[in-house]
């Protein structure tokens, strides 16, 4: 952008804030109020715990436990997820389940327990229940993996919904994952952690918690084994975590806590046991697979929050292009709408957008276009006059729409738990698609009102369909978003039927994968930012989202060169390899930094790309089985404390380690590796694991390391595909999946199966089908044999 116009745009804005201070009082004021006179208030309460034992009777999977004061449920189903619900709560309607709850497993018998308990057994999990309401998840071995304590609710006396809260404990060995995108850490360390999606308002950094993308699953490994336990409830709620702590031998071990108090929904829990590849297949097939992003979204995109012109995104483009950098995609974030309203474009500052996005796409580069889902409140406005015809908005208990503020000014909400809500935003994206756009960047829709006080979402007793059912916000909140995916992504099926949506959203919850993935939103620039743009990625992954990445370079401020340069090498490696900044902070091309940091960005651009075919794979691999395409290093090996305590490293599919540098200065780092040989990709010098070992980290790159006996499918040089081959360990075998793919589209590829073993002195690469196994049918390079 050009001086003058960032001038003009910054002052836009801030006079525009300045306008806007008024309408985020009064809307703070409004939500107040309307809460006040829209919630019921909760007035005194009753306390309630299961009681005793009655009886139990036996049903498919499972079946039902009497209490005194409650019921349990619980069924094993085929996929060995386990549901248990209480106060007959049942698996269903849920907007985290991808379609039909699965089929109970018929093998799973209802057994009497001593002390006049009940016990479910299954193939790969025994559920223990006390006679008091306790549940324990058992290996079958009989070890102890989680205990719930009996719960407790809290009933109003005047009716209406209870407050509810569930303590359990894990080994003292154990450790916390997962929760949503959170900042502070892969592993969860002791504290609170809030579960209501939440814009922070400003670039967030390691103690901003909660953030936009809140979810009750945890991920928790010990060494008896992992486990996944989600708590299918959309309501608020907090969940206090403790680590455990071993007596040293003392034998007085003190348990992990966990304790979980929502306000309210149904006490109803899904766990799955197993490595943490099974416990992520299982949750995929519960939760959907992972939606398969084009190719194209695997490669690098730039973003930026005020391009704020047809010319200035020509220039970025022409930036890449001259200097022969890569690049795939180009964002246009809320400066190209027309006075910020979504679903329109500012004719003045792009006036043939058609026309430029034929023209980038004919160099291989897509438009992405961010869309936010606050509705300007102004007849006139086309989208606000057709969603009131089909009485698209949100209203208060008093059946008026609820407004808020946003960006365009006074807005309205679509209320994206009704079908045909969803239906017509859906066919709004034809729009986009008419002038040009590939791809979706779902913005703000925590939801999102700028308040001057109070909550920045919409008030608790706004009014939501919920599929027909009726609620409120409390209950809709966490799942806007999600919703918003569902609504973009089926509207994006029916009208480009032959390509794959590519969408991301800032917020969401279990199940956001079946339409897109997500980003970090606004992390601050610094290393600090660094680090919790690593730790987002891994713990999003860890509960079924696997294509996430950060803001390289941070949303905010300037990054140093160096700070720009270490995000931009681990974004290499991130699912989504995205720059992007907000109006006011600093540049963020590659060639702003010098010509060292240009010379060392090209090369890890360069290495993405030859990287493709690779991420590719990894795609379909997350697809097809849950896995994430960057995983923690424990994720083989979770009976490794060593691995389980370490954030700074993480696994790319099976064949790569990459150790990002995090802090200022560094020129070498030590890395903790998994077991077997490792051979840094640049050097190809061998290091056995495990154990940890010190390795250099130069300016030029961040050390990656490939797992002896991998086999990669990497693009060649003259762009096609090539099979990497790392020399496996003498007297070991190794090999690799690779799943071909055009690019786009719906089509089955095969799956390839590769193996790699040592014949004399060489290493050989054969193809493995049913007919046995073949010469493979591409160039293959054998690395790692000095
Ligand atoms: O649309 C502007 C920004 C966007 O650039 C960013 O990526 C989002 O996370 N958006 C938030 C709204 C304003 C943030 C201050």
């Amino acid at each position: 952008m050009e001086g003058r116009d960032l001038v003009r745009s910054v002052k836009v804005v801030g006079s525009a804030r300045a306008a806007q201070g008024l309408r985020t009082l009064r809307a703070a004021w409004r939500r107040r109020r309307s809460d006040a006179v829209g919630l019921p208030p909760r007035g005194a309460e009753r306390a309630r715990v299961p009681g005793l034992v009655q009886d139990a009777e036996p049903g498919p999977g499972g079946g039902v436990i009497r209490f005194g004061r409650s019921e349990l449920r619980i069924t094993v189903t085929v996929t060995g997820a386990v549901f248990w619900g209480w106060d007959g709560a049942g698996p269903e309607p849920s907007y985290a389940l991808a379609g039909r709850c699965p089929e109970p497993d018929p093998r799973v018998v209802l057994e009497p327990d001593k002390d006049g308990g009940w016990r479910v057994v299954a193939e790969r999990v025994t559920i223990v229940v006390s006679r008091h309401g306790a549940v324990e998840v058992c290996t079958p071995g009989g070890v102890t993996l989680r205990r719930d304590l009996p719960p407790r609710w809290w009933e109003p006396v005047a009716g209406g919904t209870a407050r509810w809260m569930q303590r359990s404990e894990v080994a003292a060995d154990a450790r916390f994952f997962g929760l949503g995108g959170r900042a502070s850490g892969l592993r969860l360390r002791d504290g609170s952690y809030r579960l209501w999606n939440t814009d922070p308002g400003h670039a967030f950094g390691r103690g901003d918690d909660p953030l936009y993308l809140t979810m009750p699953v945890q991920f928790v490994v010990a060494d008896a084994g992992a486990h996944l336990m989600f708590h299918d409830t959309s309501w608020d709620g907090t969940v206090t975590l403790r680590e455990g702590e071993e007596g040293a031998g003392s034998g007085h071990d003190r348990a992990g806590r966990c304790e979980l108090r929502m306000d309210g929904g149904p006490l109803r829990c899904w766990v799955v046991v197993g490595t943490p590849a099974r416990v992520l297949h299982a949750w995929a097939s519960l939760t959907g697979a992972p939606a398969l992003p084009p190719a194209w979204a695997l490669g690098h995109h730039h973003a930026r929050w005020g391009f704020g012109s047809e010319q200035e995104v020509r220039r970025i483009v022409a930036g890449y292009q001259e200097r022969g950098l890569p690049l795939d995609a180009v964002h246009l974030d809320i400066d190209h709408y027309d006075a910020h309203q979504v679903f329109t474009v500012d004719q003045e500052r792009f006036p043939k957008l058609p026309v430029l996005a034929e023209e980038l796409r004919r160099d291989g580069i897509r438009l992405v276009s961010i869309v936010d889902p606050a509705v300007k409140a102004a007849p006139g406005n086309a989208v606000y006059d057709s969603g009131s015809a089909v009485d698209a908005f949100v209203r208060d208990a008093a059946g008026e729409p609820v407004r808020g503020v946003v960006w365009p000014g006074e807005s309205v909400y679509p209320d994206f738990t009704h079908p045909r809500v969803r239906a017509w935003w859906g066919a709004l994206y034809e729009e986009r698609l008419e002038q040009g756009f590939a791809g979706f960047w779902h913005d703000m829709n925590e939801p999102t009102s700028f308040h001057a006080f109070g909550e920045s979402t919409l008030p608790r007793s706004a009014r939501h369909s919920l599929e027909g059912r009726g609620g409120d916000h409390r209950e809709a909140h966490n799942v806007y978003a999600l919703c918003m995916a569902r609504a973009g992504y089926e509207g994006l099926r029916e009208r480009a039927p032959q390509e794959r949506p590519f969408l991301f959203s800032r917020s969401g919850w279990a199940g956001i994968q079946r339409y897109g993935g997500t980003w970090s939103g606004d992390v601050a620039t610094g290393w600090p930012g660094l680090r919790a743009s690593l730790s987002l990625v891994l713990g999003l992954g860890l509960c079924g989202v696997p294509y996430s990445g950060p803001d390289i370079g941070g949303f905010d401020g300037s990054p140093s060169p160096e700070l720009f340069l270490r995000w931009f090498q681990l974004g290499a490696y991130l699912p989504l390899f995205r720059t992007h900044a907000s109006l006011r902070a600093g540049r963020r091309e590659p060639w702003e930094f010098g010509p060292d940091v240009l010379e060392h960005a090209r090369a890890a651009l360069v290495e993405r790309r030859r990287l493709l075919p690779y991420f590719m794979t990894l795609a379909h691999l997350a697809r097809r089985t849950g896995a994430p395409y960057v995983r923690p290093l424990w994720w083989g090996a979770p009976e490794d404390r060593a691995l389980r305590d370490c954030e700074d490293a993480f696994l790319l599919g099976d064949c790569f380690l990459v150790a990002p540098v995090l802090d200022p200065g560094a020129d070498r780092r030590a890395v903790q590796l998994p077991r077997g040989r490792w051979y840094d990709t640049v050097t190809e010098q061998a290091y056995e694991g495990p154990g940890q070992v010190l390795v250099d980290a130069p300016r030029s790159r961040i050390p990656v390391l490939a797992r002896a006996g991998a086999v990669v499918p990497v693009r060649s040089d003259d762009g096609g595909l090539e099979l990497e081959v790392w020399a496996p360990a003498r007297g070991r075998t190794g090999g690799g999946l690779v799943v071909p793919d055009a690019g786009d589209g719906w089509g089955e590829p095969e799956i390839e199966r590769y193996v790699a073993r040592w014949e004399g002195r060489r290493v050989v690469v054969g193809r493995e089908s049913e007919e046995g196994v073949s010469e493979p049918p591409c160039p293959v390079r054998v690395r790692g044999l000095g």
